[in-house]
């Protein structure tokens, strides 16, 4: 998230794709209404009428996965009509020429072919988006979870960066995150590809890690297979199953260390029946020696497997018996007090996992850069300490615990749009957003903007990716960087060998020698302390690119679904090459999906999502009798017209079928809200499998109030080229009545 929930209400315009903040955000939803009352137009696009919608001015009912078409559709009539931001553009961008040119391809009349929105209703939306700017643009999972989930989230940007959205009060774009401290659990690195703050897997880092961990390089490197797989990305949790299956029975090929299968899962606080392809979840949870979940509830994992040995439930303590800092959505921390202590056996995360490496026999070392000379720390202050000691490069150096605490305490005393202090905590913003660069800076709440200068949150755009590309300066033009700055124009990010010429200044000796190779590895903090005299952000000042060398698809392109109803375009726009070894199992993309014409045997659009009164797996909320009386049983929304046709009535029991041959039970719920040729499923039950009631293996007395069919049992195959993350939004199937 760019900018924040509170900045919205400075928006002119906001227009969400694929979020339902009426009902997965109600908290934060109050900023759009609030906008709307301040006279901002609210636009929805979604293939359901969500309640979001029914709140907005306009409504675009979009085919599933064709969020890219639409958005080129309005770059194309705002380079027609001349809306760009050419200065923006000409001083901040890399290469929306080739944006551009594709979207030159997707008249009106193509985009209403391919997403299904009238063309008019395109034309309506782009002009009152284009000519009310400042304009926020929102989205969530309705973007990500398909297989060009990563082509959206680039798109969406490019759409900001065109009208010069970007870096702006009211604008940016903002993405709704989904649990509780996912942003900060995000930046500690629960990610398969990164060590916490995002820095890479190259030796580089870990030797950053190393030394600030105070662990010998080569002991951290000894607890991997080989030295070499240090440095390779691991599973996800999207697809850890494929690790056990390992090849075999016809699933896709892992890539594991001598060929291994995974043996064992520890799960801490996932729901894992959450996971798409749960025939194959089961299957492999059958498959392990050992099971080990995590959870204030019965973790649904153990109830779905017919597994029977080596199955352990931890009693973990919940938010309200622990602390620490979380971050929120908009990059603001937060300190969280403990309410009660840990009640009857449960025991906190940490300290699970405190015993776990004692017993491992690691426990010394994985606490040692947090004890002092007699080996005492106290937790979780000293562990938010070396979080801002170490992780430089997304500035969280200023996030001390006690600024966080202070803010916490007194959150009465900043300003609800801007997020600004007042009295005690003037001068800072709530929650010090990050990048707070320094105990001295304010934080950061809206990214990008050069209009301040650094020591008030201002900022360019990271250099990231080198200085030129195609012989293209990467650097922004002259007279764009962060205001009151020593240079007025694009620069590098700042290294030990480029920070003299950068700043124009004379190191002293005993400088260089203390000082790290760059400014994300720099333990003596001259670097910073530079920068910090000259008004130079550190990570430099670049250009946003909108072209992405790296990737197969340098600039985004609409891709077809894998499970399409519209094969023609399947044929027209196919999906990528299979992926071998991605995040190390062979992926199908393309192959799968010119097999066949799948939507002749499953012409029916599958949705899932999400209810207000249920979270994630469920567990929690179907373990409440309240919240279960809202939602007793699992269901389907579908539309009369399209229930008439198979001959099913309201609260009829129906099979929903997928393309994998999996199928699911569940109970007929007319609606108006989906369309005549899609179905909507709520993702948060389980405990029913097939048709087959498997709550018998809850342990005594923990059965929930309402146990049902996942809808993950039905979600068909597919993932994201980049990150994985499973195609949950998009996909077929078929309906009988039951
Ligand atoms: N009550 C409640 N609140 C929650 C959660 C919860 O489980 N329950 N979960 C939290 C979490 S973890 C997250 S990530 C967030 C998620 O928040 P959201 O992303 O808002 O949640 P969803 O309901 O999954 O999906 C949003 C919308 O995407 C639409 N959609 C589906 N496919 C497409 C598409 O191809 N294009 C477009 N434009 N839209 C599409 C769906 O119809 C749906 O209305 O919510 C968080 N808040
Ligand atoms: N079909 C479909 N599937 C989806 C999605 C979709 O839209 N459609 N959305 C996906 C998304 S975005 C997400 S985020 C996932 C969400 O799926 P999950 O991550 O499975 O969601 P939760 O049910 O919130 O799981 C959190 C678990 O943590 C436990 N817990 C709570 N507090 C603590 C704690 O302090 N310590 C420990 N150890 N445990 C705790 C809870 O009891 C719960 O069992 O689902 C994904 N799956
Ligand atoms: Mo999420």
């Amino acid at each position: 998230m760019t900018n924040s929930l509170n900045d919205m209400q400075m928006s002119k315009a906001i227009i969400i794709f694929g979020a339902n903040p009426a009902v997965c955000h109600p908290v934060g939803f109050q900023h759009f209404l609030k906008a709307k009352e301040n006279g901002a137009k609210i636009i929805v696009v979604d293939p359901r009428f969500t309640h979001t919608a029914a709140k907005a001015h306009y409504y675009a009912q979009i085919r599933p996965g064709t969020d890219i078409a639409f958005i080129y559709g309005m770059l194309h009539l705002i380079f027609k009509n001349g809306w760009e931001d050419k200065e923006f553009i000409r001083d901040r961008v890399y290469d929306m020429e080739s944006i551009k040119e594709e979207a030159l391809k997707w008249t009106p009349e193509v985009v209403e072919n391919v997403t299904g929105v009238k063309k008019e209703t395109l034309i309506e939306i782009t002009e009152v988006y284009a000519k009310n700017r400042p304009g926020s643009l929102v989205w969530a999972m309705g973007l990500t979870q398909h297989t060009i989930g990563s082509s959206n989230t680039r798109i969406a940007p490019i759409l900001q960066l065109a009208l010069g959205n970007m870096g702006v009060e009211g604008g940016g774009t903002n993405i709704l995150r989904g649990h509780d401290n996912v942003q900060g659990a995000t930046d500690m690195g629960c990610l398969a590809d990164s060590l916490p703050g995002y820095y890479g897997l190259a030796e580089g880092s870990w030797r950053w890690f190393a030394k600030n961990w105070k662990v010998d390089f080569e002991w951290l490197q000894s607890r991997f297979y080989s030295p070499e797989w240090m440095h390779k990305k691991g599973f996800t949790l999207a697809r850890w199953w494929a690790g056990v299956l390992n090849g075999k029975d016809g699933n896709d090929k892992t890539h594991n260390s001598n060929g291994d299968s995974l043996k064992a899962l520890v799960v801490i606080g996932n729901g894992i029946t959450s996971i798409a392809q749960q025939v194959k979840v089961k299957e492999a949870l059958d498959k392990l020696e050992l099971l080990v979940l995590s959870d204030p509830f019965v973790n649904e994992a153990a109830v779905i497997t017919d597994k029977k040995d080596n199955v352990f439930l931890l009693p973990a303590a919940t938010q309200y018996e622990n602390s620490g800092s979380v971050v929120a959505t908009n990059r603001s921390t937060q300190w969280r007090y403990q309410v009660v202590e840990p009640l009857f056996e449960c025991m906190k995360d940490q300290d699970l996992l405190f015993e776990l490496a004692k017993r491992l026999g690691f426990y010394d070392e994985l606490t040692r850069s947090m004890q002092d000379e007699n080996g005492n720390f106290t937790w979780p202050e000293d562990a938010t300490r070396e979080i801002a000691r170490i992780m430089k490069t997304i500035g969280l150096t200023g996030v001390t615990p006690e600024r966080i605490k202070k803010h916490t305490d007194n959150w009465d005393k900043f300003d609800h749009k801007t997020l600004m202090g007042f009295g005690e905590c003037e001068g800072e913003y709530y929650g010090l957003p990050w990048p707070c660069w320094s105990e001295e800076h304010p934080g950061s709440p809206n990214l990008y903007d050069i209009s301040k200068s650094f020591m008030e949150g201002g900022m360019g755009f990271r250099n990231r990716f080198g200085l030129e590309h195609n012989g293209v300066n990467q650097l922004a033009a002259y007279g764009s960087a962060p205001k009151d700055g020593s240079i007025n124009e694009g620069y590098p990010e700042i290294t030990k060998a480029n920070i003299e010429e950068v700043l124009g200044i004379t190191l002293t000796e005993e400088e260089k020698d203390k000082m790290g190779a760059n400014w994300k590895v720099d333990n003596s903090g001259i670097i910073l302390k530079k920068c910090i005299e000259h008004g130079i952000v550190p990570y430099g000042n670049a250009r946003a690119r909108a072209r992405v060398w790296q990737f197969v698809d340098q600039i985004p392109l609409h891709r077809e679904p894998l499970h399409s109803q519209r094969h023609d375009l399947a044929e027209k726009y196919p999906s990528f090459d299979d992926k071998p070894n991605h995040w190390r199992v062979d992926t199908k993309y393309k192959s799968l999906q010119l097999e066949k014409n799948y939507s002749k045997e499953f012409p029916i659009n599958l949705v899932t999502a999400r209810l207000v009164n249920m979270n994630g797996a469920g567990m929690e909320n179907r373990a409440s009798a309240h919240l279960a009386r809202l939602t007793p049983e699992m269901f389907c929304d579908i539309n009369p017209e399209l229930a008439a046709k198979y001959a099913i009535k309201d609260g009829d029991m129906i099979w929903v079928h997928s393309p994998e041959g999996t199928k699911i039970k569940v109970k007929a719920r007319f609606t108006h809200s989906v369309s005549k040729d899609m179905v909507f499923l709520p993702f948060h039950f389980t405990g029913i499998m097939q048709g087959v009631d498997m709550s018998g293996n809850f342990p005594d007395g923990t059965r929930p109030y309402a146990i049902g069919e996942s809808a993950n049992t039905v979600t068909n195959y597919g993932y994201d080229i980049v990150t994985q993350i499973p195609e949950t939004k998009g996909g077929l199937c078929r309906i009988e009545k039951a």
